[in-house]
């Protein structure tokens, strides 16, 4: 469908035929339009900008990454359709990789995704090997499957676009996890250090650059911003963002 750059949603329904396209060419699951659909319903009560709460998440998050040792990107079939060129950016300016880790798991689709990925750039793509895969603890889904090199050995993981139990074993697992979630309530925006309350699509550009501008600060100026943050009342601003827009219309 061709859409009108004039028309008032256009970014939005540009993106909605992209994960159509994701579906059809079997990058995208079918479930990605309905879990696409939830985040639009928060993004229209989130006034469909990046709030400044998100911009205190993604300073934040881009401290995180700096100081860690290993940190990696878990990609899934909606943010690799969306956003697989702001991915490949961000792993190159922090020398990392991105993972495909999937809640409905196919070899088919981690190899699209993959492929996808490669195409942009090789480097940045921790290919999937049988003999690497480990099962993590305590995840109920077939998220639990990744790869030692990648998530297993991370100490700092991006997770973009989830609502699962992976987040909170992630945690238990010592590592750091920055999520991006345009829902407040969810068990992933609850249990991250860091929660981006903000669309995929808009945060990672804001992100990269955040990122850059953080690049070449000493560790102790990273480790302050981590300090000065507290992810509850991030979430705490978003859900009061939310109540205020409600109450407006009203
Ligand atoms: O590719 P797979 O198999 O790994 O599946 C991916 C989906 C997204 C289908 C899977 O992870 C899933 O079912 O996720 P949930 O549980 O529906 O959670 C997705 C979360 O992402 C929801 O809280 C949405 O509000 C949020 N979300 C959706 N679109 C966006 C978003 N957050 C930020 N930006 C978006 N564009």
């Amino acid at each position: 469908m061709k859409i009108d750059p004039k028309h008032p949603r256009a970014l939005s329904l540009q993106n909605r035929e992209k994960l159509v396209w994701g579906v059809k060419n079997g990058i995208t699951s079918p479930a990605g339009l309905i879990a696409f659909g939830r985040g639009e319903a928060f993004d229209y009560l989130l006034s469909e900008r990046t709030q400044p709460f998100a911009k205190k998440a993604i300073r934040a998050a881009a401290a995180y990454l700096l100081l860690a040792k290993k940190p990696i990107l878990s990609i899934n079939g909606n943010s690799a359709i969306l956003c697989a060129n702001e991915f490949i950016r961000i792993a190159k300016l922090l020398n990392c990789r991105i993972e495909v880790n999937l809640f409905h798991y196919s070899q088919s689709r981690v190899k699209k995704i993959e492929s996808l990925l490669k195409s942009l750039d090789p480097e940045r793509v921790l290919i999937s090997k049988k003999e690497e895969k480990i099962i993590l603890p305590e995840i109920a889904s077939k998220r639990a499957i990744v790869m030692r090199e990648g998530i297993g050995n991370s100490d700092c993981v991006l997770v973009p676009l989830e609502d699962g139990d992976r987040c909170q074993a992630l945690v238990k697992m010592q590592k750091k996890v920055i999520a991006i979630d345009l829902n407040p309530l969810s068990r992933t925006a609850k249990y991250a250090q860091v929660t981006i309350v903000d669309n995929i699509c808009r945060c990672l550009p804001l992100l990269f650059r955040e990122i850059k501008d953080l690049k070449n600060k000493d560790k102790r100026f990273l480790e302050e911003i981590i300090n000065s943050y507290d992810n509850n009342k991030i979430i705490n601003e978003a859900l009061r963002a939310i109540c205020a827009k409600l109450d407006d219309t009203l």
